[in-house]
Formats: C-alpha cells, sequence, structure tokens
C-alpha cells in the first residue's frame, strides 16, 4: 500500500500517533438540536468537524452549515473572555478588564441595593437563546422576589403554546403530529428543511417515501414545499381564514367526526355556525388560494385521516392575528377526530423522556406572578404561560411605562435587535440604573451594559445529553475554556450564593450538584455517565398513554377540547373572542400608502438571527440582508433584478439590493432579519402585535419600495 508522509497525513487531518491528531465528542451547541459533533483536535485545538455517526443521535453523523462552521464559532475574535466594566457612554463601547471577583460583588451588590430601595420586581431578569438553565434562573427569580423573568420566547412559540392550550389543553411539546404512524401530515408555516435541516430533513423524506400525504402550507415555495402532495400558498397572516375555509367544507361534506366531537369536544354549534360564511370563494378572496385547492386539501386532510399536525414555532404566531389564526388550525384537529388518537395528533404512546428541572419539563410558578409587568394587558398569556412575563413592551417597561419602572436588568444571552424598533430599547437601555450582560460575544446589546460577562460555549462545559432510544450520554469538556469564560449555570449558582439565597431542590452549590440533580429519576449517577463515554441506557420504561387517558385528562377548564375556549371567554379584553374569529390584519394597516405586504425572517440554512453575521464562512456564501420580490410585482414596480431600492414603512427606510425571486407571492416583500447595519426590525412598528400573545408582527406588515437613481455604469 502506498505509504503517505507526515505532511500529507497531517493535510488529509487523519487521526493517529503520527500525526497527533485526535478526535473528541461534543455538541454543536448553535442552535437547539444538539446535534453530536466529532471534533478531530490537534494540540487542544479543534482542526476540523463532522458528524457524530458512531452513537445512535438524531443527527447520524451530519452536521448542517452551521455546525461545519463550528471552528469559526468558538475561535472568533469577538469573543468575550473577561469580564469587562463599562468605561465609556452606554453604547459606544468602550469596557476594561477586570476581575470575576469585582463582577460578581458588584452585581450582588446592585442587586440588592436595587431590591432595598425600589423592591425586587424592579429587577428584570432576562434569557435570549439558551434555554438549559432557564428553570434554575426561574428558581433564582423567585428566591430573589421578582416575578420579571421574561425571554426570547416572547417571540417564539409561547403564543402558538397558548394557542394550544385554549384548544387542547397542552403545550406545544404536547401536541407533535404522531409521525411513526400519520397517514396524512399537515404542515403549516413550518420548513424544517432550512430550520432543522439536518434532522427534519430527513424525517420528512422518510414519510414522502413511505407514502404519506403532505399538505404544506407556505406563503413561500420552499424544498419542503417541493416535498409535498398539496402546497397550498396563502398570503402571510391570512391563515385564520384558510382554515376556517377548510373547516366550511369538511362540515358541509359531512366529513367532520360528529362522534369524536359529541364525545369530546364544547362548541361545536357556535363554531360551526361561525364558519359557515368561509366559503372557498371568500377565502380565495382573502388568502388568495383558489378555491378548488381550498376543496381539495380540505378532501384530502379527511380522506386518509387522522391527520398529524406539524405547526411552527414562529412564523404562524408572527402576526397580529397570530394566535386566533393557530387557534382555527387547531380546530381543524378537533374536527376530523384527530387529536389524542394513533396516527394523529398528540397521539398515545409513550412520555416525553427528560431531566429534572430541564427546560419546560415541569415549568415553575413565579412568585407574585400577578404583580408582574405583563400580567394585566395579556390576560390569557398571565394563565397560561404563567411561568414567564412578556416582554415585548421591554422598552417601555425600562422607561418607566409599564405599571412600575425596571431599574436593574440581568441578561442572559440578551439580543436586543430580535424585537422591533430595537432603537426604542436602546435608549431604553440608557436610562437603567444598573445592567449586566453575558453573553459568548461581544455584541452591540453588551455595549450597553455596565457589566459583560463571558460565558462558555457548550464545547467548554461538562453537559448532558438525552439520545435516541434513551440513552444517556455525559459530555466532557472538549477544549480548555477560553480566557476566563464561565458556563451559565455557575454563573447563577454564584449570584444566588452571593445573594445568600438557596435554589433547586435539592439545594445547589455548585455545577457538580446541578448534574446531579438533573439525573435523579433516570436511575444513573453522575460517576457510571463519567466512566461510560459511549453513554448508558436508561433503566426502566417511560409510562404509555392510552388514547383514553389522554382524552380523559384534557386540562382546560371544561375538561374538553374546546373550539370556543373558555379562558378567552373570561378575559376582559379586545380580541380576546372564544371562538377564532378571524380579523384581518390589512384592515389595521396603511395600505394605500404602503401596498406590499413585508414578511420578515423566514429561515435560511446557514443564518441564525443576529449572530452569524460574524461568521465569514457562512455570511459570505450569499449576500444578506436583500430585498426578495416576485418578478411580476418587480416588473411593475419597474424595478430590475439587482437594484439598489429602498424599502419605507410607517416606521422608516433602508436601502438593499433587490433581487427577483419566486420564492413568494406577487405583492409580498421578504427581508432576512437581524444584519449589523440594515436591521430590518428597524422598519417595524413595536406596536404592532397581537393583542392576546404580544407577539410582533414580523412576517406581515406593510412597505412600498422606491426607485433609486442608478449610478453610472
Ligand atoms: N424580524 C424578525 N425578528 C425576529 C424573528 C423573525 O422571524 N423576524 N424571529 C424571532 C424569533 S422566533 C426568535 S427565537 C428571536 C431570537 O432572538 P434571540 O434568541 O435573542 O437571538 P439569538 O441571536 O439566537 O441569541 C441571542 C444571544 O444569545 C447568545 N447566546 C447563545 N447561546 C448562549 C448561551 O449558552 N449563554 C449565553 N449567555 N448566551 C448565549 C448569542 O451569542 C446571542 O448574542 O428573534 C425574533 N425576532
Ligand atoms: N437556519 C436556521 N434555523 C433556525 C433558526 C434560524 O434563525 N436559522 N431559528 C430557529 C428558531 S428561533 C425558530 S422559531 C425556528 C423556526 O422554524 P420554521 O418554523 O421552520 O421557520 P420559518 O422558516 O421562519 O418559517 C417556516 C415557513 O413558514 C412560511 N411562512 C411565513 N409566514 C407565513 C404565513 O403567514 N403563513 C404561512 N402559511 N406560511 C408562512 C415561510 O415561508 C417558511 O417557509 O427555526 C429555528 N431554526
Ligand atoms: S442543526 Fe446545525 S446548528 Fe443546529 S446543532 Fe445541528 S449542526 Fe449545530
Ligand atoms: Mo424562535
Amino acid at each position: 500500500m502506498e505509504k503517505y508522509t507526515t505532511e500529507e497525513l497531517l493535510q488529509a487531518r487523519i487521526p493517529g500517533e503520527e500525526t497527533g491528531i485526535t478526535v473528541k465528542r461534543t455538541i454543536c451547541g448553535f442552535c437547539g438540536e444538539n446535534c453530536l459533533v466529532d471534533a478531530y483536535m490537534k494540540d487542544g485545538k479543534i482542526i476540523k468537524v463532522e458528524g457524530c455517526d458512531s452513537l445512535p443521535v438524531a443527527n447520524s453523523g451530519k452536521l448542517c452549515v452551521k455546525g461545519a462552521a463550528l471552528k469559526q464559532t468558538i475561535y472568533h475574535p469577538e469573543r468575550l473572555l473577561y469580564p469587562m466594566k463599562r468605561v465609556g457612554a452606554r453604547g459606544e463601547g468602550r469596557f476594561e478588564r477586570i476581575t470575576w471577583e469585582e463582577a460578581m460583588s458588584t452585581i450582588a451588590q446592585k442587586m440588592q441595593e436595587t431590591k432595598e430601595s425600589h423592591g425586587a420586581k424592579a429587577t428584570l431578569v432576562y434569557a435570549g437563546h439558551p434555554k438549559w438553565f432557564r428553570h434554575q434562573l426561574t428558581e433564582l427569580c423567585n428566591a430573589y422576589g421578582t416575578p420579571n423573568f421574561g425571554t426570547e420566547s416572547s417571540s417564539c412559540a409561547y403564543a402558538r403554546m397558548l394557542a394550544n392550550e385554549t384548544v387542547f389543553g397542552t403545550t406545544g411539546r404536547g401536541a407533535m403530529p404522531d409521525m411513526a404512524n400519520t397517514n396524512t401530515l399537515l404542515i403549516w408555516g413550518v420548513n424544517q428543511m432550512y430550520s432543522r435541516s439536518v434532522t427534519g430533513s430527513k424525517s420528512h423524506l422518510k414519510l414522502e417515501e413511505k407514502g404519506v400525504n403532505i399538505i404544506v402550507v407556505d406563503s413561500r415555495h420552499t424544498p419542503t414545499t417541493d416535498h409535498a402532495t398539496l402546497h397550498l400558498q396563502p398570503i402571510p397572516g391570512t391563515d385564520g381564514a384558510l382554515a376556517l375555509g377548510m373547516a366550511q367544507v369538511i362540515i358541509s361534506e359531512n366529513r367532520h367526526d360528529m362522534a369524536y366531537i359529541e364525545k369530546n369536544c364544547t362548541g361545536f354549534e357556535a363554531y360551526k355556525d361561525y364558519v359557515s360564511g368561509f366559503t372557498p370563494e371568500k377565502v380565495e378572496a382573502i388568502t388568495g388560494v383558489p378555491a378548488d385547492l381550498v376543496i381539495r386539501a380540505a378532501r384530502l386532510l379527511t380522506e386518509n385521516g387522522p391527520f398529524g399536525l406539524q405547526m411552527s414555532a414562529s412564523p404562524m404566531v408572527h402576526h397580529i392575528n397570530g394566535v386566533q389564526n393557530v387557534r382555527a388550525i387547531n380546530a381543524l384537529v378537533l374536527l376530523t377526530g384527530s387529536f389524542g388518537v394513533k396516527g394523529g395528533t398528540a397521539g398515545p404512546g409513550p412520555g416525553r423522556g427528560g431531566f429534572k428541572n430541564g427546560f419546560l419539563m415541569n415549568p415553575l410558578h413565579r412568585v407574585d406572578a400577578d404583580q408582574d409587568l405583563s400580567h394585566a394587558e395579556f390576560p390569557a398569556w398571565a394563565q397560561l404561560n404563567f411561568y414567564e412575563t412578556q416582554v415585548t413592551r421591554i422598552a417601555d417597561y425600562m422607561e418607566g411605562k409599564g405599571d412600575y419602572p425596571i431599574h436593574t436588568l440581568i441578561a442572559f444571552g440578551m439580543n436586543h435587535h430580535m424585537w422591533a424598533q430595537p432603537e426604542h430599547v436602546e435608549e431604553a437601555f440608557k436610562g437603567l440604573d444598573f445592567f449586566v450582560n453575558i453573553d459568548m460575544y461581544k455584541t452591540d446589546t453588551c455595549d450597553y451594559a455596565d457589566i459583560i460577562l463571558p460565558a462558555a460555549t457548550a464545547l467548554e462545559r461538562e453537559q448532558l445529553l438525552m439520545m435516541g432510544k434513551g440513552q444517556i450520554l455525559d459530555l466532557q469538556p472538549i477544549i480548555e475554556p477560553m480566557g476566563e469564560v464561565r458556563n451559565d449555570m455557575e454563573i447563577i449558582l454564584e449570584l444566588a450564593q452571593r445573594l445568600d439565597l438557596e435554589i433547586g431542590d435539592p439545594v445547589l452549590k455548585n455545577y457538580d450538584d446541578y448534574l446531579r440533580m438533573s439525573l435523579m429519576g433516570t436511575g444513573l449517577t453522575l460517576e457510571e455517565l463519567r466512566a461510560a463515554p459511549d453513554g448508558l441506557p436508561k433503566p426502566g420504561k417511560l409510562a404509555m398513554r392510552t388514547t383514553e387517558q389522554i382524552l380523559s385528562n384534557v386540562r382546560t377548564p371544561s375538561g374538553k377540547l374546546e373550539f370556543v375556549s373558555s379562558v378567552l371567554e373570561g378575559c376582559d379584553m379586545p380580541h380576546h373572542d372564544s371562538l377564532p374569529v378571524y380579523r384581518d390584519f390589512r384592515e389595521t394597516l396603511p395600505m394605500d400608502e404602503y401596498p406590499l405586504i413585508l414578511c420578515t425572517g423566514c429561515r435560511k440554512p446557514q443564518l441564525f438571527h443576529k449572530r452569524t453575521y460574524r461568521m465569514p464562512w457562512l455570511n459570505n456564501l450569499e449576500e444578506s440582508p436583500v430585498i426578495e420580490l416576485h418578478p411580476e410585482t418587480a416588473k411593475k414596480l419597474g424595478i430590475a433584478d439587482g437594484e439598489m431600492v429602498r424599502v419605507v414603512t410607517p416606521i422608516g427606510a433602508l436601502e438593499m439590493r433587490l433581487l427577483h425571486d419566486t420564492s413568494g407571492l406577487p405583492g409580498v416583500v421578504h427581508v432576512y432579519h437581524g444584519a449589523r447595519d440594515k436591521d430590518i426590525n428597524s422598519l417595524l412598528d413595536e406596536k404592532y402585535y397581537d393583542p392576546i400573545s404580544g407577539f410582533p408582527g414580523y412576517k406581515s406588515y406593510c412597505c412600498r419600495l422606491e426607485k433609486l437613481e442608478q449610478k453610472e455604469a
């Protein structure tokens, strides 16, 4: 056999004694998918990564493009490596290094002072993207005494969960499609090919191969719609009308499951009366979906039912009528007898495994929750998403425009560009008494903080992973923590100690205590797992749930699946209709002056909110942000492919390149969010949000396009 030189082996990154290259297992912590990674290491540094295929994990040997860029993510020059304190003005970004001792004693002292001068609720605690420590952060808030704990979920997932609770009496996680058994899958506003490109696309293609009927309702053409039996393409934000129209067809063709409805549901007669007005022709006029396709979808949905509903965490609720739209879609599940049954939605089978006090495993009630800043404005949220405050109005709260002002902000991974009108948040930061932000990078949110703390990445801390097939894996850090980074949990635990507070049950003193607590109930110990590099099977089986158990334990106030929501009926607030009433967002907007619909932030495989703009390997793959517009509309406006134009909304204007793109419908402008210097959220109205959930209308606002004078070539 041909012998390779060491240099060649090194170049090809071949592990072995000769090259000194080893392979270590870790998690790509970039998004929530927790893909398992084989990291090729030399001299303590990562030299390349691959998806791990030696263990039964969902990513089975694959990584998405962001995971493939992990090396650049970890060794990025903007990594925050030391605690720092601000020495310039807020927003200027001038900081100097301090010790952890100085940082933590100052933070504890400021939190104590705030509590003494203004009461604990004048401190707002916030978590951005990271989720794994949210339970313990809530415990810290409870021990300290503030109900004002909010997260990025004020714009993601929780509005859908709220909608699910009102209809199914269960959370979003409890209403997943029964993928293994379904014959008909209704995918509404999800594009896993981009948003969960490693795991989601694989499971989708498997279903297609099995011959499952896949109906995709998506305002755009995507790889998911390419692999669908039927694609419906409504105008963004009109989905409620489409769902009501499908219901109208199902009922008028007697395709509904009356026996199931009578046994398990309430409010059917009122719902039936309401949907009767949504004829396919009317629905076509509202949504743009041809009447015959509305009928075809209703038939396909009921021909080989029950159906599994796959519903997105965010785009369906990124509208000012989002909760009611999702409720209208959920009602189809009831109508067809698809909830809690095999092959349907939330089908029978084993419960969900997880670690003790992990994210949303057993959501905590907050102390004095009825005194948090959002409960009066969002009563349904207060009742159903009791574990968090809705912080869509964070800027107002910091400026004292809520019931009382926020003086101190303690944030774990805050990205204020996620909200509409981030400039208002920046102004509000300036009035705070004290602000801490904890992040892996020195972000421009950090620039407004008084103290910034460096967070460890997933590769720099020990962690536990629940693999498929009930195996648990303990992963050790694969690199020495860079600089002086610490993991978020260590920071929470130290804060608790410095404030003389106890958190956890049993009380947690250090990170090992946290890991041990997480394993309680799994039948495994940390020592056993540390000694088993390939993980160990979790002893025992998960409890099985039958259809009867599911349907006799519905947690709505009536104990039944509700077409008419008793929770919303009890909320004395505008638009909190107990029926899934369709209201057209266009009626609230100045469409005469801004005739195009502005839809922002539909996912791209290589981009992730604001974070990826700093990674050249990802950001340089294609120009972003750009205005994507259907050529039909572009031609009407006289705008050529690649021309620079001004996008104008009632809030402001930005100049960007326009690309002709047939993904979306004519009349709809799409722009990706989070760009460093052209943030589309600056053009969205912070007061334009769903009155039930507080979720911003990111995906159905209005704009116009103005041609710019083109420079001579
Ligand atoms: N226009 C528009 N706006 C949107 C959306 C849209 O579609 N369109 N989508 C909305 C949705 S669905 C969401 S979820 C939000 C996302 O908004 P965010 O969750 O705020 O966004 P990210 O950039 O993912 O993460 C925020 C910060 O957390 C840091 N971080 C990541 N991991 C950790 C960690 O383990 N510890 C600590 N301390 N910090 C960490 C990151 O470096 C980053 O700076 O944006 C919302 N905003
Ligand atoms: N690469 C990448 N992956 C991500 C993220 C990321 O930023 N980048 N973010 C993560 C987060 S925070 C989230 S919440 C998830 C979101 O994951 P997905 O729910 O898959 O997110 P989107 O791509 O925003 O939207 C899915 C589809 O909904 C369609 N859509 C938009 N508005 C409407 C509408 O009004 N009606 C209908 N019927 N369809 C509509 C879009 O065209 C899009 O194809 O992705 C997660 N995964
Ligand atoms: S999907 Fe991509 S970004 Fe998310 S964990 Fe997997 S490799 Fe990382
Ligand atoms: Mo999200």
